[in-house]
């Protein structure tokens, strides 16, 4: 049975999942909700996500949400098709993943997510942007790079000298981000600047940005 994604390329959060399988070179369909009317809100789908928002996703019997537990799953439930995301050579490689997650869930996320929000979905909605809460954020953001710059000048990607979930995890707000005129926040820390190329030139990432067009 064909893997079911429910929700839209445009979300970050399905992007996630949708980078991940793309990666793995997995098949899959995405399973458009017609979230202008609140498919999302309301059952069948809240059976799906009883938080009632995108992603949600099936795998035969699995069906699971959370956009990152999802690319655990697949990460580990494939883990020999296409490239290794979950750092299984060790147990040490393996927790170190699992840090530099939790530091994307809890640092990055949170004010990205809130960045995001004002300088690109607010506006393609036609909501005015709230400054001050992007200024407080990126000073929330900055001091979150500040530490990626000193954890990528030792290693080449966040978790070492291999591509993990730990730096896929990041790609999709990214994508938007860079289309900011804060792209600066990126480019000008050059250790997070040459990971940022690196992992954005990727062929699965160049593929989700292609379909993350508001
Ligand atoms: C967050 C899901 C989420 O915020 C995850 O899956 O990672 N921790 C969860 N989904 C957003 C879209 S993010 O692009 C969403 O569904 N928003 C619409 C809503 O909340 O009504």
């Amino acid at each position: 049975m064909a893997i079911k994604v429910y929700g839209t390329a445009l979300s970050t959060c399905t992007g996630r999942v949708l980078l991940c399988l793309l990666e793995k070179g997995l098949e899959y369909e995405i399973v458009p909700l017609d979230l202008a009317n609140s498919a999302h809100k309301k059952q069948p789908y809240l059976s799906l996500n009883p938080f009632g928002q995108i992603p949600a996703f099936e795998d035969g019997d699995v069906k699971i949400f959370e956009s990152r537990a999802i690319t655990k799953y697949l990460s580990r439930k494939y883990k020999d098709t296409g490239i290794d995301l979950l750092g299984s050579s060790s147990l040490t490689e393996t927790t170190i993943v699992d840090t530099w997650m939790e530091v994307e869930s809890h640092q990055y996320n949170v004010p990205m997510q809130k960045i995001i929000r004002q300088m690109i979905v607010n506006p393609a909605y036609g909501i005015a942007s709230d400054e001050k809460i992007i200024e407080e954020e990126l000073e929330k953001l900055g001091k979150v790079l500040d530490v990626y710059e000193e954890r990528l000048s030792k290693c080449k990607y966040l978790a070492g000298d291999f591509y993990s979930l730990a730096d896929l995890h990041h790609i999709p707000y990214l994508v938007y981000f860079m289309r900011t005129l804060k792209s600066s926040f990126i480019t000008s820390r050059p250790h997070v600047n040459a990971w940022w190329k690196d992992i954005s030139s990727r062929p699965a990432s160049v593929k989700l940005a292609e379909n993350m067009n508001f």
